[in-house]
């Protein structure tokens, strides 16, 4: 069963910014499609959480030198 969570994105500046943090969730094993909005600063993954859990999604995006807040 997927799941769909809402993340506020910090530290973007630019449109690769952005591009690098999707591709960079996208490559996450467990997540089946991620998509990042640099003007809402957000980033809307669907996962499956068996496989990733929303600590490892922000793990990336701070791996990448962002921040990601689960929302709820
Ligand atoms: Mo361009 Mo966004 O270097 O960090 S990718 S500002």
């Amino acid at each position: 069963v997927l799941e769909k969570r809402e993340f506020v994105i910090t530290g973007m500046t630019c449109a690769a910014c952005a591009n690098r943090i999707e591709k960079g969730l996208n490559k996450l094993e467990g997540v089946s499609k991620a998509s990042v909005n640099l003007a809402l600063e957000n980033a809307t993954v669907e996962y499956n959480p068996s496989l990733v859990s929303t600590q490892e999604i922000v793990g990336r995006v701070q791996k990448l030198g962002y921040n990601a807040i689960s929302k709820e």
